[in-house]
């Protein structure tokens, strides 16, 4: 099934690229890696599917030549990646040598093939020395994130076209120490409304550092969803207004106007650390982009049983992913221009992350996923609206470049353009990844 658009379709200078994060693609028992709260935490039964872990993942720490093939084959400009935390300092304080040299190596390899870098500092490998003084909940992590951030910096930070200090601070606060689904699998308030706030400041203290070094271009990736009431009853339309405030509002309003939305923070306050006001001026330190992961929307209602916040989720109608996410390309578009016109303004925007996971299968050597095809077109189609409605949209990423494990999930959802056999490591470029190469090279 042909992409609907291509190249000639968005304004000029627009990037396409391919996103991939180091816990999901590397392998981390290569190259002296050291262990990860994830490395704990897949390995505690019951939290990952089939107890699946990233030790091996897609071995993309000998197999990345190969990969930066498939991301130019494919007719991107960019390539997004992560640097992993416990790979460059393995004890969360001591530089690995073989950890930076495999930056090193890889930046010059994207580089090597005319793709623009685009590097995340933390896509959620948090040393385990760190994850033993109480992780994202401690605010000495945030402090410590900044020699991860001058390690890196240092060694790569010159090829680099942009950096995003975090991945998804919601994934990593609320989804992992109040919703436990993620690393380290808590579900306490106050571990997870500490984390709320140290995520953000690791952010502002990696900006400072950053500026320091004459590094540009600097963002931060958030991941938004559209919230929508269940009924139009008022507890429901309450319901969305809390989901929206800890996933979206609590982030964009600290980033861009220094402080936590008031209808969250009266309920968090009492779990949250002392004088936060302090650290606001630098959780909003300018930045040069923004980068927005969309896969759906969020149907939430009332949970009058519960505690605070009082919401359940509710399946909505629409076609799923092989994850149970509804197929909602519009919430891409409003997400877009809400950010655009409530946040940012002219502020470079990029989406760092669309895509969908299918239960794909190798047949004769070939992959055939029209699906996907359609969900990118139709994704497309909402970031081309979007631009028209006025939103400084410079860049739409696919996630992700190779089917790897998807945390919990395991290896089970498959979210690549190139279908990879875990057993044998053999990259298959789906249907896909061809319709979009032609897309972006016609
Ligand atoms: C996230 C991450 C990715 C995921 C992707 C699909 O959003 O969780 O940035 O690592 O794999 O989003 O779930």
């Amino acid at each position: 099934m042909p992409i609907k658009y291509s190249r000639k379709d968005f304004p000029e200078g627009f990037k396409f690229g391919a996103a991939t994060a180091a816990y999901q693609i590397e392998g981390s028992e290569n190259g002296n890696c050291g262990t990860c709260h994830w490395d704990t935490f897949s390995t505690t039964p019951g939290n990952v599917n089939n107890g699946e872990n990233g030790s091996i993942a897609c071995d993309h720490f000998h197999r990345f030549e190969e990969d930066l093939d498939l991301v130019k084959a494919g007719g991107f400009d960019s390539y997004r990646f992560s640097t992993s935390w416990a790979r460059v300092m393995p004890d969360g304080k001591t530089i690995n040598k073989d950890g930076l040299d495999y930056y090193d190596r890889l930046a010059d390899a994207i580089c090597e093939r005319n793709l623009l870098p685009n590097l995340t500092l933390y896509h959620w490998e948090l040393p385990s020395a760190l994850a033993d003084i109480g992780g994202w909940a401690n605010r000495e992590t945030a402090k410590r994130f900044v020699d991860h951030t001058n390690a890196v910096i240092k060694c790569i930070g010159d090829r680099m076209d942009a950096v995003a200090t975090i991945n998804e601070p919601w994934c990593v606060a609320w989804l992992s120490y109040f919703l436990g689904h993620h690393a380290p699998g808590l579900r306490d308030i106050r571990a997870a409304a500490r984390a709320m706030h140290h995520v953000l400041l690791a952010h502002g203290l990696s900006i400072d550092a950053m500026r320091s070094l004459g590094t540009s271009n600097i963002g931060i990736v958030l991941n938004l969803t559209e919230v929508q009431q269940a009924s139009d009853t008022q507890s429901d339309v309450s319901a969305k207004d809390r989901l929206d405030g800890i996933h979206n509002r609590w982030f964009l309003d600290a980033i861009f106007k220094a402080e936590y939305p008031d209808d969250i923070l009266k309920d968090l306050i009492h779990f949250m650390p002392t004088n936060l006001e302090d650290d606001m001026t630098l959780i909003s330190s300018s930045i040069d982009w923004i980068g927005i992961n969309y896969y759906t929307r969020t149907i939430v209602a009332e949970d009058a049983n519960e505690p605070w916040p009082s919401i359940k989720e509710i399946k909505g109608p629409l076609q799923q992913t092989q994850m149970g996410w509804e197929i909602y390309p519009d919430g891409l578009k409003s997400s877009l221009v809400r950010v655009s016109r409530e946040y940012t303004g002219e502020l470079p925007m990029l989406v760092t992350e669309n895509g969908m996971a299918w239960k794909d299968t190798v047949l004769n050597e070939k992959v055939f996923d029209p699906i996907r095809a359609d969900y990118i077109s139709s994704h497309l189609s909402a970031a081309k609206a979007a631009i028209d409605q006025g939103v400084n949209l410079k860049g739409f990423f696919y996630w992700s470049l190779l089917d790897n494990f998807e945390w919990a999930f395991g290896y089970e959802k498959r979210f690549g353009l190139v279908h990879v056999d875990f057993e044998t490591q053999k990259r298959t470029p789906k249907a896909s990844f061809h319709d979009l190469a032609l897309a972006l090279t016609s």
